[in-house]
């Protein structure tokens, strides 16, 4: 990884290489390489894994030009084994960087411990608010007047490593859990490239359990945007 820009083309072999999970839409994925094409050329996706067959974005992925692994959940005996299917998969390609967008497998702590540091993950919601499933039927349900999305590296214990950046939206009259999770997604779709063009260029990284941004740790929340 550089944090200067090369003076020529880099070859494949040393670009900063990223592998992408997704299990659904795939929209994040798509706003991720599209970012990476048009803007780092000193990075390359290597390949898309889906864990369902049928997932929208793989055929995204394909269209884009990129690598497509599926690997199903359901043609392995337990969470472990397909975590070992996928780590053999994600090591293929060596990747700098792996990427979590929309991706619905909880990880065991032994393939988090692996690839720690180096794995991000968007959440929909302002973390550490909501972790796990159903985001914005819960902050519906609680009253919240504001939501929104988190990006944060991951670590063993379920959405609860150190936050990156997130973005807040307000939650409008009237709004149903479908109208506020499109309005997060919009933020996604800025939140997420910023974190990963920061990691790309080397100025992001997860020192002692922080996120630091140019070495120096940022607040708990992640850099906060608010819209
Ligand atoms: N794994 C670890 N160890 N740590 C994190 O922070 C993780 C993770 C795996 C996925 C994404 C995530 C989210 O952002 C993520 C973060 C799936 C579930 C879940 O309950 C929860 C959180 C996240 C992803 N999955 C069910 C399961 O049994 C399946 C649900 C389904 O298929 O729809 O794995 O919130
Ligand atoms: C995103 O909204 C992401 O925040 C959410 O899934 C969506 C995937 O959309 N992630 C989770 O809910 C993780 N539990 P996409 O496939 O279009 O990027």
């Amino acid at each position: 990884m550089n944090d200067t820009p090369a003076p020529y083309p880099l070859e494949d072999a040393e670009k900063s290489r990223v592998v992408i999970l997704i299990s659904g839409t795939g929209s994040n994925m798509v706003t991720i390489a599209e970012l990476i094409r048009d803007e780092l050329p000193e990075a390359e996706v290597s390949a898309v894994i889906c864990n369902e067959p049928e997932a929208a974005g793989i055929q995204k992925a394909r269209s884009l030009g990129i690598h497509t692994d599926i690997i199903d959940h359901r043609g392995f005996t337990s969470r472990e084994e397909f975590d070992v299917g996928l780590m053999r998969t994600i090591d293929a390609y060596d990747p700098d960087l792996i990427v979590l967008a929309g991706f619905m497998r909880i990880l065991t702590p032994d393939f988090v411990r692996r690839y720690e540091g180096r794995m991000l993950n968007i959440h929909p919601s302002l973390l550490p608010k909501y972790q796990g499933l159903h985001t914005h039927k819960r902050a519906l349900e609680a009253g919240d007047s504001e939501h929104g999305v988190t990006v944060h590296f991951v670590t063993e214990v379920l959405d609860d490593g150190p936050n990156v950046i997130q973005a807040v939206v307000p939650v409008l009259d009237g709004d149903d859990p479908q109208s506020l999770q499109k309005r997060v997604q919009l933020q996604e779709h800025v939140i997420y490239p910023i974190a990963v063009k920061w990691f790309i260029e080397g100025r992001l990284s997860m020192q002692k359990g922080q996120s630091c941004l140019d070495n120096k740790p940022l607040p708990p929340t992640g850099l906060k945007l608010d819209t």
